[in-house]
């Protein structure tokens, strides 16, 4: 069950007549966590009233240690089936080994998902990839999709889910890129690919001076589309249903095939699929 369930709409209207009254956000999220709240669902609170404003100064994040050769990773310790990375209760479906693939349930609530949705919407463009023979992105027909980023610590939902992404996988909140969203109509795929990049590509040496090598990717999934859309794996002969609220993460230690990370978006036959990507770097993404 997730926290927002236990937001009643006396809960919602209290935090509205307090805004209302003229309190800042920040008194009253300290207000909320003073008097017990989880401070995840204090922070969803208040984004209901204001999704888009500026997120609220929050407590530093302890700072995950990075060991040279380390990767993002969950404590999946005691095989356990839910984390609670910020009081969100994240379920853990599904862990392969090898290469590392892990489906995780509920990482983002509805709300947040359609906070993501309504702020990203009016800002996409069609997709691009990085050129293979010269410096910079081009349009390609391998991805078809419509995307935007954000900045990080943008707003409200999106400092929100970074922190908590940060939590979950153990990797520091600065070494992650912004938050990208894309948005596959009726068809609209993204054929398989790796999402490290190639170091003998023309434009990676630019791309990999601001932060290094990727290292993890999470697909976070905004929606439920109504046919079509999966994460595939063609190498492990994976496939990953879209759902709305869950994700799918994988990491990769070389910029190599051998990492058997090969992954696409199978074209959508129904409906839309939105999805949220977080891309995990190596060192700090400045
Ligand atoms: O939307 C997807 O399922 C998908 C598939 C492959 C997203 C990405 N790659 C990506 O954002 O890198
Ligand atoms: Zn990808």
């Amino acid at each position: 069950m997730s926290n927002s369930q236990y937001l009643t709409p006396e809960l919602r209207d209290w935090v509205a007549a307090q805004l209302r009254n003229g309190i800042t956000r920040e008194a009253l999220y300290q207000a909320m966590l003073t008097s017990g709240w989880q401070p995840d669902m204090a922070q969803q609170a208040l984004a209901e009233h204001r999704p888009f404003e500026p997120p609220l100064t929050l407590p530093e994040l302890p700072e995950p240690v990075v060991e040279p050769g380390s990767l993002p990773e969950p404590d999946l310790s005691d095989q356990r089936s839910v984390l609670l990375p910020d009081g969100h209760r994240v379920e853990i479906l599904m862990a392969l080994q090898r290469p590392r693939v892990i489906v995780f349930g509920n990482l983002l609530s509805a709300q947040e998902c359609d906070a993501m949705v309504a702020a990203a919407g009016a800002r996409l463009a069609r997709s691009e990839t990085v050129a293979a023979q010269r410096e910079g992105s081009e349009v390609n027909s391998a991805r078809t999709s419509e995307g935007m980023f954000f900045e990080r610590g943008e707003n409200e939902v999106v400092a929100r889910i970074e922190r908590r992404i940060a939590t979950l996988l153990n990797w520091p909140l600065r070494n992650g890129e912004g938050l990208q969203v894309l948005r596959y109509r009726v068809g609209a795929e993204y054929q398989p690919h790796y999402d490290y990049f190639d170091p003998r590509h023309a434009s990676s040496k630019a791309i990999l001076e601001r932060g290094g090598q990727r290292v993890a990717t999470l697909v976070m999934y905004l929606n439920t589309p109504t046919r079509g859309g999966a994460t595939v794996f063609p190498d492990i002969k994976l496939d990953v249903m879209a759902q709305k609220g869950n994700a799918v993460f994988f990491s990769y230690d070389r910029p190599d095939p051998s990492t058997l990370t090969l992954h696409g978006g199978a074209p959508v036959v129904e409906g839309e699929k939105w999805v949220a990507t977080k891309w995990l770097r190596q060192g700090e993404f400045v």
